[in-house]
């Protein structure tokens, strides 16, 4: 009956999210305890997956608290880190990544980029063998206000697709960055030379940053659906 099959749908549905969860949580803690040292300084990113490298990182704390003291710093204080670990949207064959479904892709392209190795966490949902195959929703750029429109059509034009302004679930209005940017979400429509597409983005006046991680990870950690954890370098 149709009874039976929502019921039976809504239970497949709860399953897979928890298995989501758990994979996000065994790809965390992969990660922290194979790239997390005392004494070093580490960078993370935002979203739900590292949530779980943070309480990771917090239990191992508590006795770091006591016997070294653990600090929130800055970039000002330690421009240089030692490991940093985000998650993403989308990994592919060739560790590049696309970042900022959540809208911080600038500052964790920073983060990422002062650290000496950059490692990323992810459920299986997010392996993929090409961009594209598994986030749907295009890639996000960052740009100034101002000139949303013009570097539109100019991702356009040039590489095909089309870019549109990211709103607020609410509608009310863009989404603002936690630098007063807005959001681009550049939909592709093929396969392209990451690598030269972000430098020629990036060139565009008003672009302040993508979400296009190119030769930046130098591994990834995916919690998969049988429990088991898979790395890709
Ligand atoms: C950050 O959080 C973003 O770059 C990415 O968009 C998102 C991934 O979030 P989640 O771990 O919740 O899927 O890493």
């Amino acid at each position: 009956s149709w009874k039976q099959k929502h019921v039976c749908a809504l239970g497949v549905l709860a399953v897979s999210a928890s298995m989501a969860e758990e994979a996000k949580k065994l790809a965390a803690y992969a990660a922290v305890d194979n790239h997390v040292q005392n004494n070093q300084v580490v960078g993370v990113g935002s979203g739900s997956t590292i949530v779980y490298a943070v309480d990771r990182l917090g239990r191992w704390a508590r006795q770091l608290i006591l016997q070294h003291g653990l600090t929130l710093s800055d970039l000002d204080r330690h421009p240089e880190l030692d490991v940093a670990i985000d998650g993403a949207d989308e990994v592919d064959a060739d560790l590049t990544l696309i970042k900022g479904g959540g809208g911080c892709l600038t500052q964790e392209k920073i983060v990422a980029g002062c650290a000496k190795h950059f490692v990323v966490i992810a459920d299986f949902r997010k392996d993929s063998k090409a961009l594209g195959q598994q986030w749907k929703k295009g890639v996000p750029i960052e740009v100034i206000p101002m000139a949303y429109v013009p570097i539109s059509r100019t991702i356009a034009r040039r590489f095909g697709g089309e870019a549109n302004l990211r709103m607020a679930v609410s509608k009310a209005g863009p989404v603002v960055t936690d630098n007063s940017n807005f959001i681009l979400d550049w939909k592709f429509e093929h396969a392209q030379n990451w690598k030269e597409v972000n430098t020629a983005i990036k060139m565009i006046p008003g672009v302040v940053e993508t979400g296009l991680f190119v030769g930046m990870a130098e591994r990834a950690y995916f919690g998969m659906e049988d429990g088991s954890v898979q790395v890709r370098d």
